[in-house]
């Protein structure tokens, strides 16, 4: 069994408060918050970063970006939106599958 939270969460495994998915992604609730509204998107494959993407991860990570103004739209982040993919413990990555922050609805930060 995969030791991955984000693995376990594909395959209902752990809890998740999904917003998507399709036979590629899954998007769900951050548990963790750092703005009202705040959605992970990830390719239910496992990759450990963007690091590890190959060009024939290209669709896949077009389809991820693409993926957020929808969700993003559908949660009301009328006003914009910020997404953030941290890479390696260097970028802040703590969970070591592939993801895309999807975040908004409140007063961020004007950098980064
Ligand atoms: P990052 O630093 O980019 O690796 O962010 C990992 C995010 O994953 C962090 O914002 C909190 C979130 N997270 C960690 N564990 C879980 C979990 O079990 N469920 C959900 N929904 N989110 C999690």
């Amino acid at each position: 069994m995969s030791e991955c939270i984000f693995c376990k969460i594909v395959a209902g495994e752990l809890p998740g408060k999904k917003v998507y998915e399709d036979e590629e992604l899954l998007a769900f609730h951050d548990i963790h918050p750092v703005a009202p509204v705040h959605l992970l998107i990830i390719p239910k494959r496992h990759i450990v970063s963007l690091v590890e993407c190959q060009a024939n991860d290209e669709g896949m990570l077009g389809r991820m970006l693409l993926l957020a103004p929808r969700l993003a739209r559908e949660h009301g982040l009328d006003n914009g939106f910020r997404t953030t993919i941290n890479t390696g413990r260097g970028g802040g990555q703590l969970v070591f599958h592939l993801h895309l922050h999807v975040f908004g609805g409140g007063t961020l930060p004007t950098h980064l």
